[in-house]
Protein backbone atom coordinates (compact mmCIF):
# COMPACT_ATOMS: atom_id res chain seq x y z
CA UNK A 1 0.00 0.00 0.00
CA UNK A 2 1.28 3.32 -1.37
CA UNK A 3 0.73 6.73 0.54
CA UNK A 4 2.15 10.18 -0.39
CA UNK A 5 1.56 13.66 -0.16
CA UNK A 6 1.55 15.33 -3.28
CA UNK A 7 2.23 19.42 -2.66
CA UNK A 8 1.62 21.79 -5.24
CA UNK A 9 4.66 23.70 -6.85
CA UNK A 10 4.25 26.36 -5.02
CA UNK A 11 4.38 24.53 -1.94
CA UNK A 12 7.18 22.54 -2.75
CA UNK A 13 9.03 25.07 -3.49
CA UNK A 14 7.70 27.16 0.20
CA UNK A 15 9.22 23.74 2.03
CA UNK A 16 12.67 23.90 0.15
CA UNK A 17 12.83 27.93 1.16
CA UNK A 18 10.99 27.77 4.57
CA UNK A 19 8.82 30.19 3.29
CA UNK A 20 5.47 29.77 5.86
CA UNK A 21 2.56 28.11 4.62
CA UNK A 22 -1.43 28.13 5.18
CA UNK A 23 -3.17 25.35 5.03
CA UNK A 24 -6.73 25.86 3.58
CA UNK A 25 -10.41 23.41 3.41
CA UNK A 26 -11.62 22.43 0.45
CA UNK A 27 -15.22 21.38 2.09
CA UNK A 28 -16.06 25.16 2.66
CA UNK A 29 -15.65 25.11 -1.65
CA UNK A 30 -17.62 21.47 -2.54
CA UNK A 31 -20.18 21.79 0.38
CA UNK A 32 -20.48 25.83 1.70
CA UNK A 33 -20.85 27.82 -1.07
CA UNK A 34 -22.17 27.11 -4.53
CA UNK A 35 -20.39 27.02 -7.84
CA UNK A 36 -18.88 29.75 -9.47
CA UNK A 37 -18.75 31.87 -6.07
CA UNK A 38 -17.28 28.80 -4.69
CA UNK A 39 -13.90 28.91 -6.63
CA UNK A 40 -13.76 32.46 -6.96
CA UNK A 41 -13.63 32.56 -3.32
CA UNK A 42 -11.29 29.91 -2.68
CA UNK A 43 -8.74 31.57 -5.26
CA UNK A 44 -9.57 34.83 -3.88
CA UNK A 45 -8.88 33.62 -0.46
CA UNK A 46 -5.49 32.02 -2.14
CA UNK A 47 -4.48 35.61 -3.14
CA UNK A 48 -4.81 36.79 0.12
CA UNK A 49 -2.37 34.12 1.65
CA UNK A 50 -0.03 35.07 -1.28
CA UNK A 51 -0.54 39.04 -0.50
CA UNK A 52 0.90 38.38 2.95
CA UNK A 53 3.48 36.63 2.34
CA UNK A 54 2.82 33.14 2.75
CA UNK A 55 1.81 30.23 0.21
CA UNK A 56 -1.31 28.85 0.34
CA UNK A 57 -2.26 24.82 0.97
CA UNK A 58 -5.66 23.98 -0.28
CA UNK A 59 -5.94 20.45 0.53
CA UNK A 60 -8.28 17.99 -0.74
CA UNK A 61 -8.12 14.09 -1.75
CA UNK A 62 -8.35 13.56 -5.79
CA UNK A 63 -8.42 9.96 -7.37
CA UNK A 64 -6.95 8.74 -3.79
CA UNK A 65 -3.95 11.29 -3.93
CA UNK A 66 -3.87 13.71 -0.71
CA UNK A 67 -2.92 16.97 -2.17
CA UNK A 68 -1.51 19.54 -0.17
CA UNK A 69 -2.01 22.42 -2.51
CA UNK A 70 -3.86 22.31 -5.63
CA UNK A 71 -3.23 23.37 -9.05
CA UNK A 72 -5.28 25.70 -10.88
CA UNK A 73 -7.20 23.54 -12.75
CA UNK A 74 -7.21 20.90 -9.77
CA UNK A 75 -9.39 23.45 -8.16
CA UNK A 76 -11.32 24.17 -10.74
CA UNK A 77 -12.19 20.66 -11.07
CA UNK A 78 -13.25 20.49 -7.27
CA UNK A 79 -15.38 23.74 -7.48
CA UNK A 80 -17.58 22.03 -10.21
CA UNK A 81 -17.42 18.25 -9.47
CA UNK A 82 -20.49 16.20 -8.07
CA UNK A 83 -20.73 13.51 -5.65
CA UNK A 84 -17.34 14.61 -3.84
CA UNK A 85 -17.36 13.17 -0.64
CA UNK A 86 -17.18 15.20 2.84
CA UNK A 87 -14.22 13.89 4.28
CA UNK A 88 -13.83 13.87 8.30
CA UNK A 89 -11.24 11.84 10.37
CA UNK A 90 -13.51 8.85 10.22
CA UNK A 91 -13.84 8.54 6.23
CA UNK A 92 -10.18 10.12 5.32
CA UNK A 93 -8.21 6.75 5.06
CA UNK A 94 -11.12 5.12 3.50
CA UNK A 95 -11.48 7.78 1.07
CA UNK A 96 -7.41 7.36 -0.15
CA UNK A 97 -7.41 3.87 -0.04
CA UNK A 98 -10.57 3.31 -2.58
CA UNK A 99 -9.15 5.84 -4.41
CA UNK A 100 -12.51 8.36 -4.11
CA UNK A 101 -12.29 12.39 -4.41
CA UNK A 102 -13.58 14.18 -1.40
CA UNK A 103 -13.07 17.40 0.38
CA UNK A 104 -11.54 17.98 3.56
CA UNK A 105 -13.27 19.14 6.65
CA UNK A 106 -11.46 21.41 9.30
CA UNK A 107 -10.51 17.68 11.17
CA UNK A 108 -9.21 16.49 8.02
CA UNK A 109 -7.48 19.07 6.95
CA UNK A 110 -5.86 19.47 10.47
CA UNK A 111 -4.88 15.84 9.65
CA UNK A 112 -3.46 16.60 6.21
CA UNK A 113 -1.58 19.76 7.38
CA UNK A 114 0.07 17.94 10.41
CA UNK A 115 1.36 15.00 8.21
CA UNK A 116 3.22 18.13 6.23
CA UNK A 117 4.41 19.49 8.98
CA UNK A 118 2.07 22.98 8.15
CA UNK A 119 0.77 24.34 11.48
CA UNK A 120 -1.35 26.96 10.34
CA UNK A 121 -4.64 26.44 8.98
CA UNK A 122 -7.29 29.23 8.32
CA UNK A 123 -11.31 28.76 6.88
CA UNK A 124 -14.38 29.97 8.02
CA UNK A 125 -15.94 28.29 10.64
CA UNK A 126 -15.57 25.18 12.37
CA UNK A 127 -18.48 22.71 13.29
CA UNK A 128 -19.03 22.45 16.73
CA UNK A 129 -22.08 21.37 19.13
CA UNK A 130 -25.35 21.62 16.93
CA UNK A 131 -28.54 22.95 18.27
CA UNK A 132 -30.53 19.81 19.82
CA UNK A 133 -27.42 17.84 20.37
CA UNK A 134 -28.68 16.42 23.94
CA UNK A 135 -31.10 14.18 21.82
CA UNK A 136 -29.16 13.77 18.34
CA UNK A 137 -25.58 13.45 20.03
CA UNK A 138 -24.23 15.68 16.63
CA UNK A 139 -21.28 17.27 17.65
CA UNK A 140 -18.67 17.45 14.64
CA UNK A 141 -15.42 15.89 14.93
CA UNK A 142 -13.86 19.19 14.22
CA UNK A 143 -13.60 19.87 18.05
CA UNK A 144 -12.37 16.56 18.87
CA UNK A 145 -9.38 17.36 16.25
CA UNK A 146 -8.60 20.38 17.82
CA UNK A 147 -8.09 18.30 21.06
CA UNK A 148 -5.89 16.05 19.17
CA UNK A 149 -3.95 17.34 16.46
CA UNK A 150 -1.26 20.22 16.75
CA UNK A 151 -2.39 22.85 13.91
CA UNK A 152 -3.45 26.45 14.78
CA UNK A 153 -6.76 27.19 13.22
CA UNK A 154 -8.16 30.49 12.33
CA UNK A 155 -11.76 30.84 12.06
CA UNK A 156 -14.61 33.46 12.18
CA UNK A 157 -15.73 31.67 15.26
CA UNK A 158 -18.83 29.30 15.29
CA UNK A 159 -22.12 29.76 12.80
CA UNK A 160 -24.99 30.70 14.97
CA UNK A 161 -27.08 27.29 13.42
CA UNK A 162 -24.76 25.95 16.27
CA UNK A 163 -25.41 25.84 19.89
CA UNK A 164 -22.35 28.18 20.47
CA UNK A 165 -22.56 27.64 24.58
CA UNK A 166 -22.51 24.08 24.19
CA UNK A 167 -19.35 24.33 21.58
CA UNK A 168 -17.24 26.52 23.90
CA UNK A 169 -18.01 23.79 26.86
CA UNK A 170 -16.83 20.85 24.74
CA UNK A 171 -13.94 22.83 23.42
CA UNK A 172 -13.30 23.39 27.09
CA UNK A 173 -13.70 19.74 28.41
CA UNK A 174 -11.40 19.16 25.90
CA UNK A 175 -9.05 21.09 26.70
CA UNK A 176 -8.70 23.16 23.59
CA UNK A 177 -7.55 27.04 24.03
CA UNK A 178 -10.04 29.07 22.16
CA UNK A 179 -8.34 32.64 21.76
CA UNK A 180 -10.00 35.78 20.59
CA UNK A 181 -7.91 37.75 18.40
CA UNK A 182 -8.17 41.28 19.95
CA UNK A 183 -11.77 41.49 21.38
CA UNK A 184 -12.83 40.01 24.67
CA UNK A 185 -16.22 38.63 23.35
CA UNK A 186 -16.03 35.62 21.24
CA UNK A 187 -17.43 36.13 17.66
CA UNK A 188 -20.27 34.11 15.74
CA UNK A 189 -19.29 34.19 12.16
CA UNK A 190 -21.63 37.23 10.58
CA UNK A 191 -21.29 38.62 14.37
CA UNK A 192 -18.49 40.40 15.89
CA UNK A 193 -20.08 38.98 18.87
CA UNK A 194 -21.84 36.09 20.06
CA UNK A 195 -22.80 37.92 23.50
CA UNK A 196 -20.25 35.34 25.29
CA UNK A 197 -17.08 36.22 26.46
CA UNK A 198 -13.81 34.10 24.97
CA UNK A 199 -12.13 32.05 26.94
CA UNK A 200 -8.45 33.40 26.01
CA UNK A 201 -7.60 36.81 23.90
CA UNK A 202 -4.88 37.18 22.25
CA UNK A 203 -3.81 41.01 20.69
CA UNK A 204 -0.41 40.00 18.72
CA UNK A 205 -0.22 37.11 16.19
CA UNK A 206 3.38 36.55 17.69
CA UNK A 207 1.82 36.19 21.16
CA UNK A 208 -0.65 33.49 19.39
CA UNK A 209 2.45 31.49 17.72
CA UNK A 210 4.06 31.86 21.27
CA UNK A 211 1.46 29.98 22.56
CA UNK A 212 1.39 27.01 19.83
CA UNK A 213 4.87 26.93 20.37
CA UNK A 214 4.35 26.44 24.67
CA UNK A 215 1.88 23.43 23.64
CA UNK A 216 4.18 21.62 22.04
CA UNK A 217 7.12 22.47 24.56
CA UNK A 218 4.90 21.47 27.42
CA UNK A 219 3.88 18.21 25.35
CA UNK A 220 0.09 19.35 25.22
CA UNK A 221 -1.23 17.62 22.34
CA UNK A 222 -3.31 18.72 20.31
CA UNK A 223 -4.03 22.57 18.37
CA UNK A 224 -5.44 26.08 19.03
CA UNK A 225 -8.58 27.46 18.28
CA UNK A 226 -8.30 31.28 17.09
CA UNK A 227 -11.07 33.21 16.61
CA UNK A 228 -10.47 36.14 14.42
CA UNK A 229 -14.35 38.82 14.32
CA UNK A 230 -15.64 39.31 11.04
CA UNK A 231 -14.49 42.82 9.81
CA UNK A 232 -17.08 45.48 10.72
CA UNK A 233 -17.55 46.85 7.53
CA UNK A 234 -18.67 42.98 6.34
CA UNK A 235 -20.58 42.54 9.28
CA UNK A 236 -24.69 41.68 8.91
CA UNK A 237 -26.91 42.32 12.35
CA UNK A 238 -27.64 39.06 14.47
CA UNK A 239 -31.39 39.85 14.31
CA UNK A 240 -31.37 40.12 10.12
CA UNK A 241 -29.92 36.96 10.87
CA UNK A 242 -32.02 35.04 14.07
CA UNK A 243 -34.78 34.24 12.11
CA UNK A 244 -33.48 32.83 8.78
CA UNK A 245 -31.61 30.56 10.89
CA UNK A 246 -34.69 29.24 12.94
CA UNK A 247 -36.05 28.81 9.92
CA UNK A 248 -32.92 27.00 8.35
CA UNK A 249 -33.21 24.82 11.49
CA UNK A 250 -37.03 24.11 11.50
CA UNK A 251 -36.41 23.06 7.36
CA UNK A 252 -33.82 20.56 8.10
CA UNK A 253 -35.84 18.86 11.22
CA UNK A 254 -38.76 18.76 8.83
CA UNK A 255 -36.67 17.05 5.87
CA UNK A 256 -35.14 14.57 8.53
CA UNK A 257 -31.80 15.74 8.09
CA UNK A 258 -29.01 14.60 9.87
CA UNK A 259 -25.26 13.30 10.54
CA UNK A 260 -23.04 14.90 7.67
CA UNK A 261 -26.08 16.71 5.97
CA UNK A 262 -26.65 19.18 8.37
CA UNK A 263 -24.06 21.69 8.06
CA UNK A 264 -24.41 21.96 3.95
CA UNK A 265 -28.32 21.80 4.31
CA UNK A 266 -28.23 25.08 6.44
CA UNK A 267 -25.66 26.89 4.79
CA UNK A 268 -27.33 26.27 1.41
CA UNK A 269 -30.49 27.46 3.39
CA UNK A 270 -29.34 30.34 4.36
CA UNK A 271 -27.57 31.63 1.31
CA UNK A 272 -30.87 31.09 -0.66
CA UNK A 273 -32.99 32.51 2.31
CA UNK A 274 -30.63 35.86 2.47
CA UNK A 275 -30.87 36.29 -1.91
CA UNK A 276 -26.60 35.34 -1.28
CA UNK A 277 -25.88 38.30 0.68
CA UNK A 278 -24.68 36.13 3.90
CA UNK A 279 -21.98 34.87 0.97
CA UNK A 280 -20.47 38.45 0.80
CA UNK A 281 -20.12 38.45 4.44
CA UNK A 282 -18.47 34.80 4.73
CA UNK A 283 -15.63 35.89 1.63
CA UNK A 284 -14.45 38.91 3.96
CA UNK A 285 -14.08 36.77 6.81
CA UNK A 286 -12.33 33.61 5.18
CA UNK A 287 -9.97 36.25 3.49
CA UNK A 288 -9.53 38.11 7.14
CA UNK A 289 -9.29 34.86 8.66
CA UNK A 290 -6.09 33.93 5.98
CA UNK A 291 -4.31 37.46 6.50
CA UNK A 292 -4.09 36.61 10.25
CA UNK A 293 -3.14 32.76 9.66
CA UNK A 294 -0.87 33.95 7.21
CA UNK A 295 0.83 36.53 10.10
CA UNK A 296 1.00 33.20 12.81
CA UNK A 297 2.56 31.10 10.04
CA UNK A 298 5.42 33.68 9.48
CA UNK A 299 6.25 34.46 13.37
CA UNK A 300 6.23 30.68 14.02
CA UNK A 301 8.51 29.94 11.22
CA UNK A 302 10.68 33.25 12.68
CA UNK A 303 10.73 31.58 15.96
CA UNK A 304 11.60 28.15 14.81
CA UNK A 305 13.41 28.73 11.82
N1 LIG B 1 -19.15 25.83 8.99
C1 LIG B 1 -19.23 26.83 8.09
N2 LIG B 1 -18.85 26.58 6.81
C2 LIG B 1 -18.39 25.35 6.41
C3 LIG B 1 -18.30 24.31 7.39
C4 LIG B 1 -18.69 24.61 8.65
O1 LIG B 1 -19.62 27.92 8.43
O2 LIG B 1 -18.08 25.17 5.23
C5 LIG B 1 -17.76 22.97 6.99
C6 LIG B 1 -16.30 22.84 7.45
O3 LIG B 1 -15.59 22.03 6.52
C7 LIG B 1 -16.42 22.08 8.76
C8 LIG B 1 -17.57 21.16 8.45
O4 LIG B 1 -15.25 21.37 9.14
O5 LIG B 1 -18.47 21.94 7.67
C9 LIG B 1 -18.25 20.64 9.69
O6 LIG B 1 -19.17 19.67 9.33
P1 LIG B 1 -19.84 18.76 10.47
O7 LIG B 1 -20.70 19.71 11.24
O8 LIG B 1 -20.62 17.73 9.71
O9 LIG B 1 -18.71 18.20 11.27
MN1 LIG C 1 -22.32 16.47 12.58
Amino acid sequence: MQFELNYSGEVAAARKAGTPVVALESTIITHGMPWPQNVETARAVEAEVRDAEAVPATIAVLKGRLHIGLEAAQLDALGQARDVAKLSRADFAACIATGGTGATTVAATMIAAHLAGIRVFATGGIGGVHRGAESSFDISADLRELSLTPVTVVAAGAKAILDIPKTLEVLETLGVPVITYAQDDFPAFWSRSSGLPSPLRMDHPVVIARAHIMRSELGLAGGQLVANPIPQSAEIPRDVLTPIILAALAAAEAEGITAKRVTPFLLDHIYHATNGTSLTANIELVKNNARLAAEIAAELVKAKG
